[in-house]
């Protein structure tokens, strides 16, 4: 799925901006036609935007149900020749959009994006009515899952409320732009770049797709001095490129792919992307970037900020690119779930090395932190054939919507899945089987520390090993060294039995900004600063250990719960993006670390 941009035969407009709104507190916005008839009594909205944060108002930041979005805008008289499209780059997580009263749009999935063509719908040269229903209701066959649930209060009010596995909140609305384009009646619809090399020459073999036969399709490819360095014609191809710069971590090189259709020798469309050059393989139990050992240095992260929630914003995200570059760090993981396409943009410019991670997290019998015995949640009830579909569905989309970024490298396809259960099996057997048909990069799964070594029914369908641990926090409590000596067992057990390398995708202590202990005690500086310097230890002298991702990058909002003070605290840098004393450590280790460090 393309990005919609402006080129010399599309247009472009932003919806991006302040919009009417209403949360249907009292279910009655279908029932009254409000996407025929409009909103009364609505407050003001900024798009993109997570609601939830907005206001004052306690009711409408915890809601659970529909809220309804509202924009009038006039579509340009010139745009009747051509397709319009309306794309909304997410909305958590069920939406419905019409224009003028007509439904244009179903879409199910909280963080990957939905368009429509509108032709039937608008009105040239006039005022168009846009309004789009989001629901916030996470369901067992939703991804990620959830339960709605009715509780009733001492005075035997009902009220509807949301039960969730994942630790992040249920942040609610239009994530990112909005926008409706054009494209001419024949247009490109799809590019698919797949990329190699040998020695100094670099090899595209290049898929376009258009939507009806089009007499000739012209590729042009520029470097970053805007040279012409290689051209092609036809649907597909392979252009080889000589003396090729390639994209490697921390040292992005773009070329420009350029895509023109044309009829009787006159152009009627042109689509362009930015691509890089590089080669991706887990050989030997190492994972190799351009045939060199790469080590990941980074963090899981989320997209989450004071006020705007889950809203995509440029200044946090260049912010963020920013730090990644200061602390040394050369790879995040988009934990647990697609991130803005922008944000992968800033990646492929930055050279920073993603794992992108489907939104299969929570798919577990327990709230996360998850302690002590796990129900089974394969059943007919919760994750089941309905449930594995969507795992599909889902993962096709993301993967038709990032496959070019030189910067992702691997696919996450879960995050604590409960996979010791049997049945775990032949879903993740399934679910690999279909993503490998797509592309082929490698697959991480990974697993919470409640399943033990060898315990895992899946391990054996992915390429690499991702592990949550917390020893010396959720368990061993406050004690680093007993946690260290479980580490190390754990990490050789967990290697014997699967014998797959293995990425630390997730350790790290809540971390008060600003509280200082010596000794150091859990949730002061010194005890995160002890407690990563103590893993390290442990990740230097295993050579199977590919890679540490710190939890978490940054400070998060979480459900309110007695084991989260105002948010997940785990971040190295706090909430508004300001280190704290881990942030000093780690830029100095990672700093001294290679990206092609070998043990
Ligand atoms: C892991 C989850 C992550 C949590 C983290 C924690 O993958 O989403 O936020 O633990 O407990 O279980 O901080």
């Amino acid at each position: 799925m393309l990005y919609p941009k402006i080129t010399n035969s599309r247009n472009l407009i932003n919806l991006s901006g302040v919009w009417n709104f209403k949360a249907d507190y009292r279910e009655e916005g279908y029932k009254n036609h409000w996407y025929k008839n409009g909103l009364k009594d609505y407050e003001l909205m900024p798009v993109p935007a997570s609601y939830n944060d907005i206001t004052v108002d306690a009711k409408l930041r915890d809601f659970v149900g529909d809220v309804w979005y509202e924009k009038k805008i006039v579509i340009p008289k010139p745009w009747q020749n051509e397709n319009v499209f309306i794309r909304v780059g997410s909305a958590s997580h069920n939406s419905k959009a019409w224009i003028n009263g007509i439904l244009v749009k179903e879409y199910t999935g909280g963080f990957l994006p939905f368009e429509s063509n509108l032709e039937n719908a608008i009105k040239y040269g006039e005022e168009n009515h846009i309004v789009i229903c989001v629901n916030n209701e996470l369901t067992w066959q939703t991804f990620p899952p959830g339960e709605v649930y009715y509780f009733e209060d001492a005075d035997g009010n009902k009220k509807k409320k949301q039960r969730q596995q994942h630790d992040f909140f249920n942040y609610s609305g239009i994530h990112r732009h909005v926008y409706l384009y054009t494209t001419p009646k024949t247009y490109v619809k799809d590019i698919t770049i797949k990329t190699d090399f040998e020695e100094s020459l670099g090899k595209i073999h290049y898929d376009v797709i258009t939507n009806k036969i089009a007499e000739e399709i012209k590729i042009e490819v520029y470097d970053e001095e805007n040279q012409l360095v290689a051209v092609s014609t036809g649907e597909s191809g392979k252009i080889e490129i000589k003396n090729v710069k390639l994209w490697k971590p921390n040292n992005a090189y773009l070329y420009s792919f350029v895509v023109k259709l044309n009829s009787n020798h006159t152009l009627i469309d042109q689509y362009s992307l930015n691509i890089g050059i590089r080669k991706v393989q887990v050989k030997d139990g190492q994972f190799l970037i351009n045939n060199e050992p790469f080590y990941f240095k980074g963090f899981g992260k989320h997209e989450d900020m004071d006020v705007k929630g889950k809203g995509l914003d440029d200044a946090i995200n260049i912010r963020d690119f920013n730090l990644l570059k200061w602390i040394n760090a050369n790879s995040f993981r988009t934990s647990h779930y697609p991130y803005a396409e922008e944000v992968l943009d800033l990646a492929d410019r930055y050279g920073i090395v993603i794992i992108d991670e489907v939104p299969a997290v929570g798919m577990l019998g327990q709230a996360v932190p998850a302690v002590g015995e796990l129900d089974g949640v394969f059943t007919e009830e919760k994750i089941n054939n309905e449930s594995l579909k969507e795992h599909i569905r889902l993962t096709r989309e993301m993967i038709a919507r990032d496959k070019n970024h030189p910067s992702v490298v691997m696919w996450s396809l879960a995050n604590e899945a409960s996979v010791m259960e049997p049945k775990a099996e032949s879903y993740f057997q399934k679910l690999v089987e279909e993503t490998r048909k797509i592309d082929d990069r490698p697959l991480l799964n990974v697993n919470l520390m409640l399943i033990e070594p060898g315990k895992c029914n899946v391990s054996k369908y992915f390429d690499v090993i991702g592990l949550n641990l917390y020893f010396g926090w959720y368990s061993e409590r406050g004690d680093i060294d007993a946690g260290k000596k479980r580490l190390m067992k754990w990490l050789k057990d967990c290697y014997e039995a699967d014998n797959k390398p293995i990425l630390l995708s997730e350790y790290g202590v809540d971390t008060v900004a600003g509280l200082h202990k010596e000794p150091a005690i859990m949730f002061s500086e010194e005890f995160q600063v002890h407690f990563l310097k103590a893993y390290h230890e442990i990740f230097d002298q295993l050579p199977f250990v590919i890679g540490e991702h710190v939890w978490n990058f940054a400070d998060f909002m979480t459900g309110q719960d007695i084991v989260r003070v105002d948010g997940n605290k785990k971040g190295v840098f706090t909430r508004q993006r300001q280190p704290k004393m881990a942030a000093h450590y780690l830029r100095e280790r990672w700093g001294s670390l290679k990206n092609t460090y070998t043990k």
